[in-house]
């Protein structure tokens, strides 16, 4: 708060600090009663930025690290954003392991790709074979991640982790050791200490799993297919397949982040943002509005939910306002699919998740912003093509399915108790043609 013009130059810079070395947002109040008034006579330090640090852990921490490891015989490593630098640091310390890769949300930009021990995503919206590589190890290796699910933490395995953030260790699971320290940095000082493990068996059943796993999430995305609504899997795969090689990508909170995590293909230099901590609905279009004003050059696409696209529809105006060419591509499956989902795993009749939506796609053009409607899947892949080749903003609204089933097996089947009260309950209220449609959709494929 500056409530006097001479505390401008330290409040400003004590905030750039905050907001640099903290990596998150600092916020500045100016009293209105000085807004005109002349700042203050203090010069601005000369370098008011800092340069980041790479925190090294003692030496003691990486003796314990290489001690951990060596004695186990099937690791796993999950990878969260606090592997961003660190992807052949990770790689290597993998093959030395032979260890399968397994990240949270937040690592899949950082790790995912060019990784021949990735073996996907676990956590409540990833799927089974990330789940079963944490569960098969003895021995955990958590590197730069705050994984809030404790139900998918292994049972029975020795868990080490690596955090720059002294606070977040041991927050979600019980350690038999925490190391504070950049990961890249722990990295770099361990992997050549270690002895390295000869018998890759959990690595290949791991590895084996995921290629399973990733065939049938592949396959419910597949090209050839005619139903409508058009499949959302069919439509991410689309939007990776066609955006440019350094897209970046939002996602918003409930289905979308689903697809993003599944059929987004990372490569280094792609980016996906989410409201990942938050989980704050409505967050991919103001995402995507703020990404393209910091970098105007890059392609922007906000893979939004037509529930959160609607939530904050009226910042469609700041994307013609300021001529941003944010490729808007809409999931718009007139559902708030996410809540209605839990709600059926509940147990309960969802209520008030149903959206009766106007064609977003000719408000759009009825506010000079270019907008494609598309129904038929055969129609998707040049549409989508069409609307990102275009010099400008554009609004893709892709009517999809509602009877998608997003979690992944274990939920599934924990739940199924959930699902089999909705059941009897929708029968009950006469909804049973739901019941149909949910398992018409399950099955079909
Ligand atoms: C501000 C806010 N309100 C409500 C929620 C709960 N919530 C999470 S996902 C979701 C539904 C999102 O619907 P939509 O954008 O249409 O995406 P879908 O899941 O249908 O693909 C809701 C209501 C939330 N996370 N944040």
């Amino acid at each position: 708060m500056i409530s006097d013009p001479a505390q401008v130059p330290r409040i400003v810079e004590t905030a750039i600090r905050e907001a640099v070395s903290k990596q998150g947002v600092a916020v500045i109040v100016i009293s209105g009663d000085i807004a005109l008034k002349e700042a203050g006579p203090a010069a601005p330090s000369a370098k008011p930025v800092p340069r980041l640090p790479r925190v090294c852990p003692v030496e003691a921490d990486i003796d314990e690290l290489v001690e951990l490891l060596d004695s186990g015989r099937k690791t796993t490593i999950l990878c969260g954003a606090g592997c961003a630098g660190a992807h052949d640091e990770v790689v290597a310390l993998a093959a030395k392991l032979k260890a399968p890769v397994v990240h949270a949300l937040r690592g899949k930009e950082h790790v995912e790709w060019d990784n021949p021990y990735d073996v996907g995503m676990t956590g409540l919206i990833g799927f089974s074979s990330g789940y079963h590589a944490m569960e098969a190890c003895d021995t955990l290796l958590m590197l730069g991640t705050d994984f809030p699910y404790r139900q998918f933490y292994p049972t029975k395995a020795r868990i080490a982790q690596v955090d720059i953030r002294g606070e977040n260790l041991g927050r979600r699971c019980r350690l038999d050791l925490g190391v504070i320290g950049d990961v890249r940095e722990v990295l770099s000082r361990l992997t050549d200490r270690l002895s390295g493990q000869a018998d890759d068996t959990h690595l290949n059943t791991a590895v084996r799993h995921y290629t399973k796993a990733r065939k049938e999430l592949d396959d419910l995305a597949n090209e050839d297919s005619k139903h409508t609504p058009i499949h959302p899997q069919l439509l991410a795969k689309l939007v990776s397949d066609l955006a440019s090689d350094d897209a970046i990508f939002t996602c918003d909170v409930g289905e979308p982040t689903v697809w993003a995590a599944r059929y987004l293909k990372m490569n280094g230099r792609r980016r996906l943002v989410g409201s990942f901590l938050h989980g704050s609905m409505a967050n991919a279009m103001p995402q995507a509005i703020g990404v393209q004003l910091g970098l105007p050059k890059r392609q922007v696409i906000s893979m939004s939910g037509d529930g959160g696209f609607g939530m904050l529809m009226g910042d469609l105006l700041t994307v013609r306002q300021s001529k941003l060419p944010v490729k808007i591509v809409i999931f718009n499956n007139g559902l708030l699919g996410f809540v209605d989902i839990e709600m059926k795993a509940g147990g309960f009749l969802p209520s008030g998740t149903r959206l009766d939506n106007p064609d977003f796609a000719s408000m759009a053009e009825s506010m000079g912003i270019y907008g494609v409607r598309v129904e038929e899947p055969g129609q998707l892949k040049s549409a989508l093509a069409t609307a990102f080749a275009h010099d400008g903003p554009a609004v893709i609204d892709v009517l999809t399915d509602r009877q998608e089933l997003v979690m992944p097996p274990k939920i599934k089947l924990e739940q199924a108790k959930g699902f089999s009260l909705w059941m009897m309950k929708a029968v009950l209220n006469g909804q049973a043609t739901e019941i149909v449609d949910v398992a018409r959709t399950a099955f079909a494929r």
